[in-house]
């Protein structure tokens, strides 16, 4: 049945292409949909650009990737030579400065309405179009809908018992206030969470604040982040050639500059082994212990422990207290999580003013209006910092939640699986498109360098799709279990789903497991390319409906 339910609302505005999301997947996809002469708006509900670089401004947020010249649009060599990234690793700040600048160069503010969420869309499967309802009111129609929602922005509180009784000043890591300073000096704050974002914020935190608590659930393996100014040099050379800069990206697994190494662990000696971890160590970042240590680390049982205990020692080595060392040591297989990458984080607990709680050995029994209690006894704070992540990859489109074909909305089709067509289409969905979405290598992918991609796919889909004059366009019905078997053939190519993580959503409570990331990398985009040119090759289209009547 066609469904037409929200035709008798008053539409005020009409767009060939809706974008949620003015982060670095967002503003991509507006910028190059205009370009092609596409009327289109972005829409956010923050009160700036940026996606996930708005809201995560925690204390001690930076890139965590390879970054400066590399962590960017690289579509431009323009944007390239104009911005000049002050560290290898940019802080936050320099980031959203970076996105702003983009926002400006090309022009895009006037085309993103902010402090506006969109808060459904509904296909109207006889117009062929996405009617769209706001948090401002408005209603308006768009025949394509690009969700750059970003695959790390529904944030997650857990629900510990008494979770809203706390009185104390209470933050979420990704939902960090962008309308006052937060001060720590004088004051007992408690970290929940270990990922990324608590093991960034805690040392910045300590230095600062009277005492310091983390809580801490699983222990993880971090490396150095290695942060120094940028290396001038480089980008030199990278702004003299950066086709072949991008080239190098474009062909590594997870779209880093660093090159891959070929060598398995098993070729080298223990002594070679640990002469190999160190000057990896030494350098700091992921790239260097990931990519170009050995090539079998996420592939091979054995060569993960030997890293593993590589990092282990190190922490041995970095405590001081043998009993919080030893709380501090990680048991899972390293970087089947999300590695992570610090500034002094394990030395932060050789600090009088700092105490780790292990939440396996004293689990928390309730947040109070003063603080947390545990089973050993009750912790005092004046400020309690979420740490506790996110409802990854699918979270925040479930939250919009469209409705396409018939009208079913979207966390019903994926109550059991969050099936796509190669990441960025969804079956039962038409004209729907997601940028870092499931099942595409989105969070294992350097970002911002595969939004552009995907961009540029659904940007040449849709020319396609006004070429020919098509309507309307979906998977086919039983490509989606194809894709998946794809994914998952690559992804037990590796040891990432042998553990609980984001990653296979294991860290909320009802969501149902499953990897969800490509793992190809530059296949991956193969892939999608491969699908162009067999002229979009297992989706079903419908033609225009004004043309065919014509
Ligand atoms: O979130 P996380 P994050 N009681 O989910 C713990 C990206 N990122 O915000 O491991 C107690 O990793 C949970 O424990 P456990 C990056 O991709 C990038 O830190 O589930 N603890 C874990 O320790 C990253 O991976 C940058 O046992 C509870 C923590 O909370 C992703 O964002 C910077 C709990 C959540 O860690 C998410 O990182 C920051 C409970 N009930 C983040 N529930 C860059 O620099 C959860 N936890 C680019």
């Amino acid at each position: 049945m066609a469904n037409t339910a929200t035709a008798t609302r008053h539409v005020t505005e009409q767009f060939d292409a809706v974008v949620i999301g003015a982060g670095f997947g967002g503003m991509y996809a507006l910028h190059t949909l205009r370009e092609q002469g596409l009327n289109v708006r972005a829409y956010d509900e923050a009160s700036g650009v940026g996606g996930t670089w708005y809201w995560n401004r925690y204390p001690g947020a930076r890139v965590d990737y390879p970054g400066g010249p590399f962590y960017c649009y690289t579509f431009s060599e323009d944007l390239i030579k104009e911005f000049d990234w002050p560290e290898k690793q940019p802080d936050q700040p320099t980031v959203l400065r970076y996105l702003n600048f983009v926002a400006d160069r090309l022009d895009l503010r006037g085309d993103i309405e902010l402090e506006t969420r969109i808060t459904g869309a509904v296909f109207d499967e006889a117009a062929q179009r996405w009617e769209i309802e706001t948090s401002k009111g408005t209603h308006v129609r768009a025949q394509f809908l690009v969700c750059a929602v970003g695959a790390l922005s529904a944030t997650h509180i857990p629900p510990i018992p008494g979770v809203d009784s706390f009185k104390g000043e209470r933050y979420h890591t990704g939902r960090w206030p962008n309308d006052k300073k937060v001060v720590f000096k004088g004051k007992r704050v408690g970290i929940i969470g270990t990922g990324s974002s608590g093991i960034q914020s805690t040392p910045v935190v300590a230095r600062d604040a009277a005492h310091l608590t983390v809580f801490q659930r699983t222990p993880q393996y971090t490396v150095p982040a290695g942060n120094c100014p940028t290396d001038q040099a480089l980008v030199a050379e990278a702004r003299a050639d950066w086709s072949k800069f991008r080239h190098i990206m474009l062909t590594t697994p997870i779209g880093a500059p660093d090159v891959p190494t070929t060598v398995r662990a098993c070729e080298h000696t223990p002594e070679q082994r640990r002469d190999t971890y160190e000057a990896a160590w030494r350098k700091g970042g992921l790239g260097p212990i990931l990519v170009t240590t050995y090539c079998d680390i996420l592939t091979d049982k054995q060569s993960n422990d030997w890293l593993a205990e590589f990092v282990r020692d190190k922490i041995r080595s970095a405590v001081q207290n043998p009993e919080i060392a030893r709380k501090l040591l990680p048991s899972y297989l390293i970087a089947t999580k999300r590695q992570v990458m610090d500034e002094g984080y394990y030395e932060t607990f050789n600090r009088d003013n700092v105490n780790l709680v292990d939440l396996r050995e004293d689990p928390i029994i309730e947040i109070t209006a003063d603080g947390v209690r545990t089973q050993s006894g009750h912790h005092w704070l004046d400020m309690l910092i979420f740490a506790t992540g996110f409802d990854a990859i699918t979270g925040a489109l479930q939250k919009i939640n469209p409705r396409g074909r018939s009208g079913v909305p979207l966390t019903e089709r994926w109550a059991a699986r969050f099936n796509s067509y190669l990441g960025v289409t969804i079956p039962n969905m038409p004209n729907l498109f997601m940028i870092h979405g499931p099942e595409s290598p989105c969070v294992l992918f350097n970002m911002p360098l595969g939004a552009e991609l995907q961009g540029d796919w659904i940007r040449e889909c849709i020319l396609h799709l006004r070429k020919h004059g098509i309507g309307s366009i979906e998977p086919a019905p039983g490509v989606d279990l194809a894709w998946a078997k794809e994914v998952e053939e690559v992804a037990n190519l590796s040891l990432f789903p042998r553990t609980e993580s984001w990653y296979t959503g294991s860290n909320i409570a009802g969501k149902h497991r499953q990897f969800a990331v490509h793992l190809g990398g530059p296949a991956y985009f193969a892939r999608l390319r491969e699908v162009a040119e067999r002229g979009y090759e297992g989706f079903i289209t419908e033609p225009e409906r004004s043309v065919a009547a014509a």
